[in-house]
């Protein structure tokens, strides 16, 4: 068995939204297009209560961009995103939804930020997404969508720990690059760890 899993293709991660992804908008024709391919289709959501840590405007003074330690992770602050039951937290209208069997939704402790689909940045809980497709039988992953060098790298990363065959579809990601050449970074290092970068729609 093999699944898709969509990463955060949310308002505020494609043009217009509060965290927006250069060409964000442009994964989804693509996704959707893909999505047939797939025995199982899943989707993460970035689901931040407002008093989320990762917001750079719950820490006076400090600014987005900058590195802090969140209870003892690195966290870079980012600006307000995603928070629970707003329309920057909605799944991006035009994506097409009717496959997906289950969303993960993550980032919902406000002491620790969660960029992969599985766990959070800690490692401490599981979204119980693992579960989900071991009990499905599945042993093959392709991991799209929303950010290349932050929720899609860590979940792919996570993929290969967790033992799937992995595969990330380049045409159907696209980056934040808060630094210039961190995408092609997160593909190099995805690819070092064992993770497929593939090219599109096959
Ligand atoms: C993401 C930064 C903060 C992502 C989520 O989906 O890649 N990036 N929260
Ligand atoms: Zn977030």
């Amino acid at each position: 068995m093999n699944v898709l899993i969509i990463v955060d293709v949310q308002n505020d991660f494609v043009p217009g939204g509060a965290l927006a992804v250069s060409e964000g908008d442009q994964v989804v024709p693509v996704i959707n297009r893909l999505q047939p391919q797939f025995d199982l289709v899943v989707a993460t959501q970035d689901w931040h209560p407002a008093n989320h840590g990762s917001f750079a405007a719950n820490h006076p003074g400090k600014r987005i961009g900058e590195a802090i330690k969140l209870n003892g992770l690195p966290q870079i602050l980012w600006p307000v995103h995603c928070v629970q039951n707003t329309p920057g937290a909605e799944f991006v209208r035009s994506l097409d939804t009717a496959r997906v069997t289950r969303v993960f939704q993550k980032g919902t402790d406000p002491q620790i930020d969660s960029y992969s689909g599985f766990f959070d940045n800690g490692h401490r809980r599981a979204t119980g997404l693992d579960a989900f497709l071991k009990e499905r039988n599945v042993t093959e992953v392709s991991v799209v969508g929303l950010a290349t060098d932050y929720c899609v790298k860590f979940t792919a990363l996570d993929s290969v720990t967790l033992g799937f065959k992995t595969n990330l579809i380049e045409e159907a990601c696209r980056g934040v690059n808060l630094k210039p050449g961190d995408v092609a970074r997160a593909l190099e290092e995805m690819r070092r760890a064992g993770v497929q970068i593939v090219g599109g729609v096959k």
